[in-house]
């Protein structure tokens, strides 16, 4: 019967999910990438992050940047020096320890006026659920 193919696909997909969870790339905005006026409070709103996971920012070099900043600079946009910003293009940052951590730009007024600045709580590894019966649970 068709609904039992569907119970077992949906069964394999409740099996596998864990796993994908773990270490997981999350490219920034998705396919609008690292930009002015996207929303990226709502891009982060349905996501979990764990340490181990990979932020991939594509932030054309000379166009924008990324600058990895505490909450009040958050909060208020303040740069630090123009050294401490990732330019590479094709940045890629591995979430290593836990807690909330900030992100902006620092190209003109792109954090202030544009809504460029990404804010995410990452999750330890060790608080995730066995992988069994159910990820959603905590
Ligand atoms: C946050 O970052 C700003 C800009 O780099 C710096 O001036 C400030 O001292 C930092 N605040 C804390 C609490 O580390
Ligand atoms: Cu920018």
């Amino acid at each position: 019967m068709a609904s039992k193919q569907v119970y077992a696909i949906l069964a394999m997909m409740v099996a596998v999910l864990p796993a994908t969870t773990l270490a997981k790339v999350f490219v920034v905005g998705d396919e609008h990438g690292w930009t002015i006026n996207f929303d990226y409070k709502l891009w982060a709103a349905d996501k979990d992050f764990w340490v181990g996971a990979k932020l991939v920012f594509h932030d054309p070099v000379g166009v924008h940047s990324v600058f990895k900043v505490n909450g009040t600079a958050f909060q208020e946009c303040i740069k630090p020096p123009p050294s401490e910003a990732l330019i590479c293009g094709n940045d890629i940052i591995t979430l290593l320890t836990r807690g909330l951590k900030w992100y902006f730009c620092g190209v003109g007024k792109h954090s202030e006026v544009g809504s460029q600045k990404l804010a995410i709580s990452v999750q330890s590894i060790s608080r995730a659920p066995a992988p069994a019966p159910s990820p959603f649970g905590a």
